[in-house]
C-alpha cells in the first residue's frame, strides 16, 4: 500500500493549529456555539425549515413537499438556506435552534410557543407524528420502519463522513482510509439490496420516513449525483434492487420537488433557494429568477 510510510506521529495532546485543507475545513472548528450575533428569518407560515439541499437537509423537504401532496396545509412551510460553507449555521439564532450546529432544523410555530426540532430523523419523526404519516402508528410495522430510520441514522456518516470525505474531499488520496470506508459503503449497499429484494420499499410494502431519510444518501449515491464517479467506482449496478427502489423514488412528484429546496448550486433550473409558496417551484428556481433579472436589465439598458 502507498500510505503505510506515514511520518507523522501524533503528539500526546491534540491542539487545534492549521486548518486541514480539506474541502470544508473553514467551517471545522473544535469547539461549539455561536461565532456571532445575528436572528433566524421567520416566514409566514406554521412551520420553518433552516436547510441546505444536502442528504440531510432534502430528507426534510422531501418529507413536507410528501404531506403537502397529501392535502395536509398545515405542513406549509417557509424553506431558508443556511449556508454552511461560510459558516451560517453558528449564528446565534441558528445555534439557538440546533446547539449541534448543522442543518436541518425546524421549528413549529403553530403553537402557542414555538418548538424547536433539529437532527433530521428526530425532525421526521416529529412530523410524521405530528400528521399521522408515512410511519405506522403502532406494532411491528412501526418497528421495522423506525429500525430501518435509524439505521440511516447510525450507516449514513460512514457513506458521508467515511466514505465520500477520503473519496471526494480530502486533501489527499489515503489508500489505506479509501479502502476502509468502500469496503463499508458496499456493506451497507448489499444491506439495503437484499431487504429490497423481498420489499418494495425499505419498511415493507409502505413508503415510509425510512424511505424519505434512505434515499438522498444511498439513493444518491446509486444515481450517481452524490460524489463524482463514486457510482462507478463503488459499482452500484451490481445493487439492483436498490438501482429500482432509487429510480422510483426519484420519480415521486414530491421528491422532485423537495429535492430541490434550498439547492444553492447546479443547473439553475434545479435550484430553489427560498421556498415559501408552492408556487415557487414554477417561478421561482434560479433560471426563471436570471431570466427576469436579464429581462429587467434589458429593460434598463433600453431606457437609456
Ligand atoms: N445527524 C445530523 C447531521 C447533520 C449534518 O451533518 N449536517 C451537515 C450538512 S449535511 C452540516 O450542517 N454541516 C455543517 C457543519 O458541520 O458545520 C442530522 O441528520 O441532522
Amino acid at each position: 500500500m502507498a500510505d503505510n510510510d506515514s511520518d507523522y506521529t501524533p503528539p500526546r495532546v491534540w491542539t487545534w493549529e492549521q486548518p486541514s485543507g480539506g474541502k470544508f475545513a473553514n467551517i471545522n472548528r473544535p469547539i461549539a456555539g455561536a461565532t456571532h450575533e445575528h436572528d433566524l428569518a421567520v416566514g409566514k407560515h406554521p412551520l420553518q425549515l433552516y436547510s441546505l439541499a444536502t442528504p440531510n437537509g432534502q430528507k426534510v423537504s422531501i418529507m413536507l413537499e410528501e404531506l403537502l401532496e397529501k392535502g395536509h396545509s398545515g405542513a406549509e412551510y417557509d424553506a431558508w438556506p443556511v449556508r454552511i460553507g461560510d459558516g451560517e449555521q453558528f449564528t446565534s439564532g441558528f445555534v439557538e435552534i440546533n446547539p449541534n450546529s448543522k442543518i436541518p432544523a425546524l421549528v413549529d410555530r403553530s403553537g402557542p410557543e414555538p418548538v424547536r426540532v433539529f437532527e433530521s430523523g428526530a425532525i421526521l419523526v416529529y412530523l410524521a407524528e405530528k400528521f399521522g404519516e408515512f410511519l405506522p402508528s403502532q406494532g411491528p410495522e412501526r418497528a421495522e420502519a423506525l429500525s430501518w430510520l435509524f439505521w440511516q441514522m447510525g450507516s449514513a456518516p460512514f457513506l458521508g463522513g467515511g466514505f465520500g470525505h477520503f473519496f471526494a474531499y480530502a486533501p489527499v488520496k489515503i489508500e489505506y482510509a479509501i479502502n476502509r470506508y468502500a469496503m463499508e459503503a458496499k456493506r451497507q449497499l448489499d444491506v439495503l439490496n437484499r431487504r429490497l429484494a423481498d420489499n418494495e420499499y425499505v419498511a415493507g410494502s409502505d413508503y415510509s420516513i425510512a424511505d424519505m431519510a434512505i434515499w438522498p444518501w444511498y439513493g444518491g449515491v446509486a444515481l450517481g449525483r452524490t460524489y463524482e464517479g463514486a457510482d462507478e467506482f463503488l459499482g452500484v449496478n451490481e445493487y439492483e434492487h436498490v438501482m429500482r427502489w432509487a429510480r422510483q423514488i426519484d420519480e415521486r412528484p414530491a421528491v422532485r420537488r423537495g429535492r430541490i429546496v434550498n439547492k444553492l448550486n447546479g443547473e439553475p433550473h434545479e435550484q430553489l433557494h427560498e421556498r415559501h409558496d408552492s408556487s415557487d417551484f414554477e417561478l421561482r428556481t434560479q433560471d426563471k429568477l436570471e431570466r427576469q433579472q436579464a429581462d429587467v436589465d434589458g429593460v434598463k439598458d433600453d431606457a437609456i
